[in-house]
């Protein structure tokens, strides 16, 4: 039996919670659910969220008015802080200093490159979701539709729609579960997942565009440069979900997607069909992830850089 969250945070008097950089469905998903649920049975507790830009396709969730959104720094250090969705503790970015300067801390993650940084870790990789951990933390009575709806959006995200390797009958059981809370599933999907502004269909599309097939037609890679972005108008955030589009090419054991953020400076994306441990190439870059979706940021020659990316990729053909 799982220790319940509200045991977990046992006597906190003041509880901050907080995500990664450049939160994804997952992250503010289990932030918010998490937060929601504590709200929802601690009395006399200061909860405070904090999640830094958060995309539009989460603006239908509950609890986003209360996210702080500024980053700032309690004058009292935290009795507890809750990290989720991190695989390690550089990823809380703007957080990272107050959640050294708490009390006690507690972390929620599903990544296999996890590197326990927490007093308390609670890891499961084989996991398809961050709110999937969480759920089975959770007194299911205590679930109502927002908290629901914040996992729900969570393990959506991360599974890609159910369709991932990770999505396993656990999953589909919590899923199930959280449905019977009343979640308008078609329409959530739709406004959270599926729907696009325009810059990102021209990102895609100019992804798709750019796209070219590398060892034999085994790694399918995009880069989208800093002009290339400026000329569509695009985002970071725009770039959500290409890599993704570019798996399910045929014949593809890898796909990766690189966005240049800096001059020089190059976040890659990496997704497998099977074959290929991606988290263990991403972590070859000082980045992580799962086995089948990886990711690491790095600077230099774009090309020297991919050259290194295919050297490390073909060791495992
Ligand atoms: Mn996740």
């Amino acid at each position: 039996m799982n220790e319940f969250l509200e045991d977990i945070v046992r006597d906190a008097g003041t509880i901050g919670i907080a995500g990664h950089v450049h939160p994804d469905g997952d992250c503010v998903g289990s932030v918010l659910g998490c937060y929601l649920y504590l709200k929802s049975v601690l009395k006399n507790v200061t909860i405070h969220p904090y999640l830094e830009n958060i995309s539009g396709s989460f603006s239908m969730l509950s609890g986003l008015a209360d996210v702080d959104t500024s980053f700032q720094v309690p004058e009292e250090p935290y009795d507890l802080f809750i990290s989720l969705d991190c695989g390690s503790i550089d990823r809380l970015g703007k957080c990272e200093d107050i959640f050294r300067a708490a009390k006690r801390t507690v972390a929620f993650d599903h990544h296999i490159t996890n590197t326990e940084f927490a007093d308390v870790n609670f890891v499961d990789a084989s996991a398809s979701s961050t709110c999937e951990v969480l759920f089975g933390h959770l007194r299911r009575a205590a679930i109502d539709l927002p908290i629901a709806e914040a996992l729900y959006i969570g393990i959506l995200h991360d599974t890609g729609v159910f369709k991932y390797s990770c999505t396993s009958e656990k999953t589909m059981c919590t899923v199930g579960y959280l449905m019977s809370k009343g979640i308008d599933t078609a329409t959530l999907v739709d406004r959270s997942f599926y729907m696009k502004t325009f810059s990102q269909l021209k990102a895609l599309g100019l992804a798709l565009d750019k796209a070219e097939l590398e060892l034999g037609g085994k790694v399918i890679v995009t880069v989208l440069t800093l002009a290339d972005m400026k000329s569509i108008g695009a985002k970071i955030n725009d770039t959500e979900g290409i890599v993704s589009e570019l798996r399910t090419t045929e014949g593809v054991e890898v796909a990766v997607f690189v966005r240049e953020d800096l001059p020089e400076m190059y976040k890659f994306s990496l997704r497998s069909n099977g074959k290929v441990d991606v988290a263990n190439i991403s972590a070859g870059f000082g980045g992580g992830g799962h086995k089948m979706a990886a990711g690491f940021t790095a600077a230099g020659s774009l090309n020297e850089l991919l050259t290194q990316l295919y050297a490390l990729i073909m060791l495992q053909f």
